[in-house]
């Protein structure tokens, strides 16, 4: 977890993607009921895309208050889950979500194991590639290399080092990092979404962990995954690169207009006000302002509000005082040291010790990630 605090798990939405999953779809939901407990509830989501052998309508016969459909027209996996989320994040009350195949690629009873991952992390990932991970024997070595090599272009393109499994499509995650993570502006339609909502956690500061699972082959039907799939994951991987590179451009191109800020107003207040101290902490907390709005508005707009934002917005605050007191004992001590400088050369010189400080605190504190 982001800020290291753990609420235990005590409900869970199974969301299930389904298309043409009449054989497995009502096994599967049986199965995952089974894992309801007197410290958890249990729930479940199918998300269908009209499939044309009837799934949905298995699921509505089983007539159980727990288990709901979404029923859409076909667009794919990522549209499918991106619907699911949604309706969860608007209409459900959960502490987490569980995201599982119906093919029984995906052991329910190993969804135990990630929910009691979340205890200490914001994401558990059912991971095929940490020790103890694996797949079913019975894949070739074709389907090994297309799935090793998707997975080693997803952690370096994207730049999700540290994940091993970064296609898995076995998740639990924590609802309100869920909530911090979107609304994503994700624009994805097929199986390129697990890597799309597994970057927008990353960046979003969610702490990510892997728990190794066995990756059965399905058990009946055949899979979905069709060429379009394939050719959006392959564009669609390094425009997530790009993404993460126009957040840095914007992080970087902030700090300088802030610097133009804290001089410009510097420069004004001392013709001004006159009294280069005072002009100095006005211009800096004038600058600090400035940059948080702009970071706001603008670098990290993508970011969701949630409760926990406020209380990195006080930490921000925290840091910006640290910040103002730095970077003005810094003018000061300048102004004293080398009185024959100009009063705004001491101001520039000022900002950069506060701003090394401001990004060390900013980044392992306020911001502060697990992951890489
Ligand atoms: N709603 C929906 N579900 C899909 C779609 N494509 C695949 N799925 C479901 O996503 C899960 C994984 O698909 P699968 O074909 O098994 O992929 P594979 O394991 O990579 O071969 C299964 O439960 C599918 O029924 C889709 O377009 N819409
Ligand atoms: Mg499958």
């Amino acid at each position: 977890m982001a800020d290291g605090k753990s609420s235990p798990i005590r409900s869970a939405c199974f969301i299930v993607p389904t298309y043409n999953e009449a054989e497995n779809i009502v096994a599967i939901i049986r199965q995952i009921l089974g894992l309801e407990r007197a410290y958890l509830s249990v729930q479940v989501l199918v998300v269908d895309d009209s499939s044309p052998d009837g799934t949905a309508n298995l699921v509505l016969e089983l007539e159980d208050e727990r288990v709901c459909v979404l029923s859409g027209k076909k667009q794919g996996l990522g549209s499918a889950y991106i619907r699911g989320f949604a309706h969860v994040l608007e209409h459900m009350s959960v502490d987490a979500i569980v995201q599982m195949d119906a093919d029984f690629s995906h052991a329910p009873t190993d969804a135990s194991r990630l929910l009691a991952q979340l205890e200490n992390s914001d994401v558990a990932i059912g991971s095929r590639y940490v020790a103890g991970g694996s797949v079913d024997p019975a894949w070739g070595l074709r389907r090994r290399l297309i799935s090793k090599f998707g997975n080693m272009f997803a952690r370096y393109v994207a730049g999700i080092y540290r994940v091993r499994d970064c296609t898995a499509g076995f998740k639990a995650i924590r609802v309100e990092a869920l909530r911090r993570a979107f609304p994503l502006r994700l624009r994805v339609q097929g199986y390129v979404f697990q890597v799309a909502s597994l970057h927008a956690l990353h960046i979003s500061g969610a702490s990510i962990a892997e728990v190794p699972i066995y990756f059965a082959d399905r058990a009946a039907g055949e899979t979905k995954l069709g060429r379009d799939d394939v050719i959006e994951f392959f564009v669609h991987v390094w425009w997530l690169r790009l993404l993460s590179r126009k957040t840095f451009i914007k992080f970087a191109l902030t700090g300088l207009s802030g610097v133009v800020v804290n001089l410009a107003s510097f420069q004004l207040l001392l013709s001004t006000v006159t009294n280069p101290y005072l002009s100095s902490a006005i211009a800096i907390e004038a600058s600090i302002i400035w940059n948080f709005f702009l970071n706001n508005f603008w670098t990290f707009r993508d970011r969701a509000i949630s409760s926990r934002k406020r209380v990195r917005g006080l930490k921000f605050n925290a840091v910006s005082l640290l910040t103002l007191a730095l970077s003005f004992s810094t003018f000061v001590l300048l102004r004293w040291l080398f009185p024959e400088h100009p009063a705004w050369l001491s101001q520039l010189i000022s900002i950069f010790p506060a701003a090394l400080a401001n990004y060390f605190a900013n980044s392992y504190w306020t911001f502060k990630s697990d992951q890489v």
